[in-house]
Order: C-alpha cells, then sequence, then structure tokens
C-alpha cells in the first residue's frame, strides 16, 4: 500500500502543573507519574499517528513540543512557537483560574505569535477529569468559551487515558484538513500494531534522529549515518543490543552539538528506552 508520511510540530500550553507532560506521557508512552516533576524548558516527543485514505496510508509524524507552564517570557518559548502546525491548550477540570489563564494568558500569546502563519488547528482538553470529587469546572465551561472558536473541546485525564488517543487524533485530522485533505475520506487507524521488533527499532532510532535534526534534504545526513552505523557495527536487519547503545551514543555526541547536552540526553534516554523494552 502507498504510505504518505507528513510531518506536523504541535505544542501543549497552559498552565503549571495541568498535565501536559503527562498528557503527552500517556499518549507516547502509556504512563503515568503520580509525581509532579515540573517540565524544564522544552521537552519534544514523537508520535506516528495512521489514518487511511483509500487505497493509501498517510502516516502523520507529531513533533510533540511541551513547555513549561511558568508565565515568564522566555527565549525557549519563542523557537518553540516558530513553525508550529496545530496546539492543545490544557485547563485543569480541579482548578478554575487554569481555564481563566487558558483565555487571558496562553491564548493571546499563541495569537500574537502565530499571527503571521495565519491560524492553526486549536483543541482543548479539560484534563484531570477523573478526580470527579475536585472538579471545579465542567465540559460546558469549556465550550462556553472556546465552541465560539471552533475548537473541539474533550473532558481528559492523562491517569485513566480517557480522550487522550481521541483528542490527539482529532488534532490530527484536524491538521491534515488545513493541509486540503477531505475529512469524509480519511479513516483512523487505531488499532495499528505499534510493537516494535529488534530489527525495527534501528530504523526507529535513525529516523527519530532525522526527524529531529529538521533538515529539508535527508540526503545531506546519510552519509554520517552510515559512518555511525559502521562504528557501531550495526547491521540494520540484524541489530544487537551493545551495538544499537554505540550507536545511541554516536547520535547524542552529534546532536548535543546543534540541541545542547540536556536534550542530546533526553534524546538518548529516550532511545535507550525502545531497545530496553525489547
Ligand atoms: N489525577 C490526575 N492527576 C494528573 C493528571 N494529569 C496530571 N496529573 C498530575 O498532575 C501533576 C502535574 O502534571 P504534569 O504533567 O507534570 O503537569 P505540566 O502541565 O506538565 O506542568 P509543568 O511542566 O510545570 O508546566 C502530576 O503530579 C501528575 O501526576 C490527571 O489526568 N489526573
Ligand atoms: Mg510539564
Amino acid at each position: 500500500m502507498e504510505t504518505k508520511e507528513i510531518k506536523r510540530k504541535i505544542v501543549l500550553l497552559g498552565d503549571g502543573a495541568v498535565g501536559k507532560t503527562s498528557l503527552i506521557n500517556n499518549y507516547v508512552h502509556n504512563t503515568f507519574d503520580e509525581k509532579y516533576l515540573r517540565t524544564i524548558g522544552v521537552r519534544i516527543s514523537q508520535k506516528m499517528v495512521r489514518f487511511r485514505q483509500r487505497e493509501r496510508q498517510i502516516s502523520l509524524n507529531f513533533g510533540i513540543w511541551d513547555l513549561y507552564g511558568q508565565k515568564e517570557d522566555s527565549a525557549v518559548r519563542l523557537s518553540a512557537f516558530a513553525g508550529i502546525n496545530g496546539v492543545i491548550m490544557v485547563a485543569d477540570m480541579t482548578r478554575m483560574g487554569t481555564l481563566k489563564s487558558l483565555v487571558e494568558y496562553w491564548y493571546p500569546l499563541l495569537k500574537g505569535r502565530t499571527g503571521s502563519t495565519g491560524e492553526v488547528p486549536i483543541i482543548i482538553f479539560g484534563n484531570k477529569s477523573d478526580l470527579k470529587d475536585q472538579m471545579e469546572l465542567q465540559l460546558k465551561d469549556l465550550e462556553k468559551v472556546f465552541k465560539p472558536f471552533g475548537f473541539s473541546c474533550f473532558l481528559s485525564s492523562a491517569k485513566t487515558g480517557l480522550n487522550v488517543q481521541n483528542g490527539f487524533t482529532e488534532l490530527g485530522l484536524q491538521l491534515l484538513v488545513s493541509k486540503g485533505y477531505d475529512p469524509r475520506s480519511l479513516r483512523h487507524i487505531s488499532h495499528f500494531d505499534e510493537r516494535i521488533h529488534m530489527k525495527d527499532i534501528s530504523k526507529k532510532i535513525i529516523q527519530d534522529f532525522i526527524f529531529l535534526a529538521m533538515v529539508d534534504d535527508v540526503d545531506e545526513l546519510s552519509p554520517f549515518i552510515k559512518t555511525c552505523l559502521k562504528k557501531a557495527d550495526v547491521d540494520l536487519l540484524n541489530a544487537t543490543i551493545p551495538g544499537l547503545i554505540k550507536l545511541i551514543e554516536l547520535l547524542r555526541i552529534e546532536e548535543e552539538k546543534s540541541l545542547g547536552k540536556f536534550m542530546a540526553q533526553n534524546n538518548a534516554d529516550n532511545r535507550i528506552s525502545w531497545v530496553n523494552a525489547t
């Protein structure tokens, strides 16, 4: 089947501790942590969402930017806003003020920054909806504010997973529609087998590296990648764990030059977790 791959950058916005990182962790890694670890700077994750359009598959490669929710402005945030294609705004249903913040702070900030690139699709998560007896907000409160703008609202829970996939998928659909696709012709492939086999991991690591390098011409990277594969003694079809660990380290050293120590290490940790999951 013919496959078309489309890359889109999305960003999650909202006050501190509303659950942005937790929603991403649920969506990308299927995990939840009760501990609150404030996000420092920015963290980028990736997830592939698949749609079928008649005889072809459309793979939407989400680059998901997780920002910290502190309101003081920063250079990190400026770079994160460049070239975004879609946004998820998150409120915490147990804290009324977090909705007010979306309206008064995050949305105007976004509008100011994306003005030149036009409108981007936005969806709203009303998160922590599992904490029923602590809710200060209802779905209708979100809808009252955001329906007039045409934004879809979801009650979500990063803890139980409620609507997390639905919300991201809806944004994916809207991103495709904004690229001119007819929504009636698209079907989300929800039961795609995401389990990774050993031979796919080396490919996944390399795709991740290429994706985060954000280069227009992938050929530019291929001599470098070939050298790394050789140095790490990784055969794409038959990789060994020590080989993959070596490969991840070589890519980390390279990424450190452009992305900095913190993010390069974060990417390496991510890739090692894929190897460990086999
Ligand atoms: N019960 C419940 N707790 C949640 C949910 N989502 C997040 N939490 C908890 O809320 C706290 C904050 O979550 P984070 O995901 O770190 O919040 P954040 O928006 O990324 O915060 P910053 O990085 O500081 O901007 C953590 O203790 C999470 O365990 C949820 O849906 N339900
Ligand atoms: Mg966070």
